[in-house]
């Protein structure tokens, strides 16, 4: 093939942004401000609370209020039987303490709800609480191109849908299937705007300081 007709012939976007992708899988649980991020939070002992529609009801009730003290586009959601996962974007890009007040908050809610003892801790935590609803592990990932947007949106919305749940997503009650392609207000409307101003500018500070070029490879030096 001539180089030039090589030339116009697309670069293996896709390609790169894989190798991107794979590297946050290794990168997680990052703080990278700007970028969209993808959360999964666990039931302890896989406890199935969210079969329960009051649990599912609460989650997102606490959600609505955090969101008004703690700006913070909404993406997309799911809350499955026993996990969910969200993609946020706090406008102060600590994912890590958005997360942590929303577990928090939402684990007082669900031990009111269920008064399931199983989660009761046989000595009160470090931190004085008496139960624990959720597992430890925090799983946060940051998503900035296109490609792995997507991909985790329509990620989320066929959890209930690969679980055999429903048929189709949008009949799944406890997600943002309807809200995000509908503009529905049930059971939570999400923001169609998914950036802050000035997220590109602190995006690229944060990967310059990770040592990342713009397509997220970690550069050699
Ligand atoms: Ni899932």
């Amino acid at each position: 093939m001539p180089p030039l007709l090589r030339e116009m012939y697309s670069p293996p976007k896709v390609e790169l942004t894989h190798k991107a992708f794979l590297m946050t899988q290794k990168w997680s649980n990052i703080n990278l401000p700007g970028a969209l991020h993808y959360v999964t939070g666990t039931v302890r002992y896989r406890i199935r609370v969210f079969q329960q529609d009051r649990c599912c009801a609460a989650f997102l009730e606490v959600l609505s209020f955090l969101l008004h003290d703690w700006p913070c586009k909404l993406i997309v959601f799911v809350i499955m039987p026993d996990h969910f996962h969200l993609i946020v974007n706090p406008r102060d890009g600590n994912i890590q303490g958005f997360t942590g007040a929303l577990k928090s908050l939402t684990a007082r809610k669900i031990v009111e709800i269920t008064g399931d003892k199983r989660f009761r801790l046989k000595e009160p935590d470090r931190d004085g609480s008496t139960y624990q609803v959720w597992q430890d592990s925090f799983k946060s990932m940051p998503l900035w191109s296109g490609w792995m947007i997507w991909q985790k949106i329509n990620y989320v919305h066929a959890n209930p849908v690969r679980a055999g749940l429903v048929r189709s997503a949008k009949d799944y009650r406890w997600t943002s299937f309807r809200a995000f392609y509908s503009r529905s207000d049930e059971p939570l409307p999400v923001d169609q705007d998914w950036w802050w101003p000035d997220d590109l500018e602190k995006m690229s500070k944060a990967m310059k300081e990770l040592g990342w070029n713009s397509a997220g490879q970690l550069c050699k030096k």
